[in-house]
């Protein structure tokens, strides 16, 4: 197994759901931390909560559709993180594609798919400088097949998805691995924020079977970085027992 005590992870959309749960593995396992999402004050919660694991939590308020703001970050950072979850992203809306609205699809467009690359474009060529590293790119089951009113949602992971095998092709002929962690149903605040809000709408994703939680997806994500460092799994699908390859919503 591939020691990770004392590396850092640098995390994106690390205030919620599955980004917030890999904080909490990756610290509870030895690994320092860079947390970043719009909501500071819920890192400043994640850091005390993690003060026990004596590691160094640094928390920045960062928006990945920023650009410059992205690249001020991590320019100013004084050390190149082992591993990158490139996870901030979001589902708004949910619509057929004629009745589309313009701002849920360029929050979408903007985050999962431009976010994603701003971190990446400004993170990689420090990690190809230590020539080490490990890129965790948070895809989607949305990403393998579309589903009814999923379009742009759909879309941007199938982006994701497509970008991933790029950054295998790109970064081949160096030591640095690129998994795309690709689940279904997680029952995170990622339907509170498709429905505007609407928590009952958003509860109704869930019921009548049990969707993953955002931890099995934070050990899943932990596992694979623990792999020793010839093994690059490239991508890994993984949805609820329950759910058929097709989507909940
Ligand atoms: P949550 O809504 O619980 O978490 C999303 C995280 O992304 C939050 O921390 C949020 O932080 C952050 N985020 C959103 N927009 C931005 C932005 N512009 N800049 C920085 N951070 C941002 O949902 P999940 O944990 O479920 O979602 C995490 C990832 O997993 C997403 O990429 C999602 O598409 C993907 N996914 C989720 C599935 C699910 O069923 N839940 C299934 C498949 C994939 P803040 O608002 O503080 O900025
Ligand atoms: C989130 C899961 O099925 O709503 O990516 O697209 S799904």
């Amino acid at each position: 197994m591939f020691d990770l005590k004392g590396k850092t992870a640098f995390i994106t959309g690390a205030s919620s759901g599955i980004g917030k749960e890999c904080a909490k593995i990756y610290a509870k396992n030895g690994v320092n931390l860079i947390l970043t999402a719009r909501r500071f004050e819920k890192l400043e919660e994640l850091k005390k909560e993690l003060e026990i694991f004596n590691v160094t939590v640094d928390i920045y308020e960062l928006d990945v559709k920023e650009r410059d703001s992205v690249n001020k970050l991590i320019e100013s950072l004084n050390k190149t993180p082992f591993i990158l979850i490139n996870n901030a992203g979001l589902a708004s809306g949910l619509n057929k594609i004629q009745d589309g609205d313009f701002e849920d699809w360029d929050a979408m467009i903007d985050t999962n798919l431009k976010g994603l690359l701003n971190v990446s474009r400004f993170m990689i060529p420090k990690m190809i400088k230590e020539n080490k590293g490990h890129i965790i790119n948070i895809g989607s089951i949305a990403g393998h097949q579309v589903y009814q009113n999923g379009n742009v949602y759909n879309a941007t992971k199938f982006a994701v998805n497509a970008l991933n095998q790029a950054m295998n092709l790109d970064l081949n002929g160096t030591n640095i691995r690129v998994t795309s962690i690709d689940p279904g149903a997680v029952e995170t605040e990622f339907s509170i924020v498709r429905f505007h809000g609407d928590v009952n709408k958003a509860n109704n994703v869930y019921k009548g079977f049990t969707p993953l939680k955002p931890e099995d997806i934070a050990n899943i994500i932990y596992f694979v970085t623990t792999l020793d460092e010839h093994i690059n799994i490239q991508n890994i699908l993984v949805t609820p027992t329950a759910q058929d390859r097709k989507s909940v919503v």
